[in-house]
């Protein structure tokens, strides 16, 4: 058992990212049984889910003639447009039904706001509005984040900057992540990671 000041973070093991989603990850669902064995060795388990209402800005058929995978200008910065995923209720946004959430002590919604993308557990894409996982951490005198699940270049990778910037001993554990890489993104986010100071375990 790990000791009480460490976190299992597990980002987004949700139907639409995993085969036959929406957005769907390669290998997404392969990362399950390693999920749900580490979750055995923590004392505070927490699941987040990308939860979007049907009009999300990121949704790529919001935005006449852009396509999926494009990059468009938002008054917080460019975003990538997706293919619309996670919309809140559906069975794409569901935790896939293989994950164990009974172990799990929070589950963190993000991306609720029609006009900003979230893609980091701690702050929306802005960088700036919170989402009240640090609050949430720091009051229960948690410190050390261990960060699995989808996708390692976005929600994860996202995730252990915020974290780590926030002063967190953040470690990505790769082999239960899996990147949706979208040109380079996932060797970008890997590279941002290390010089941020995460542990980066392969
Ligand atoms: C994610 C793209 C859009 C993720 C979420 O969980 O990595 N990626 N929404
Ligand atoms: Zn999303």
């Amino acid at each position: 058992m790990r000791a009480a000041d460490e976190a299992l973070i597990v980002i987004d093991v949700q139907n639409d990212f995993c085969p036959n989603g929406a957005l769907a990850v390669a290998e997404g669902d392969a990362i399950i049984p390693q999920i749900n064995a580490l979750m055995a060795d923590f004392a505070c388990v927490v699941l987040t889910q990308d939860w979007h209402p049907a009009d999300h800005s990121s949704f790529a058929d919001m935005h006449a003639g852009a396509e999926a995978f494009g990059l468009i200008e938002m008054p917080y910065g460019p975003q990538v447009l997706w293919p619309r995923h996670c919309v809140q209720g559906s069975a794409g946004a569901a935790f896939h039904p293989d994950l164990q959430t009974d172990p799990a002590q929070l589950t963190l919604r993000k991306g609720f706001r029609s006009g900003i993308d979230s893609y980091s557990a701690f702050f929306e894409n802005d960088h700036k509005t919170p989402t009240g996982l640090e609050g949430y951490l720091r009051a229960r005198g948690i410190d050390k984040l261990t960060l699995v699940g989808l996708a390692t270049d976005f929600c994860v990778a996202y995730s252990a900057l915020d974290a780590a910037a926030l002063g967190f001993d953040v470690t990505v554990l790769a082999s239960a992540c899996r990147a949706i890489d979208l040109n380079g993104s996932l060797a970008a986010r890997k590279q941002a990671c290390l010089e941020a100071g995460v542990n980066w375990i392969e």
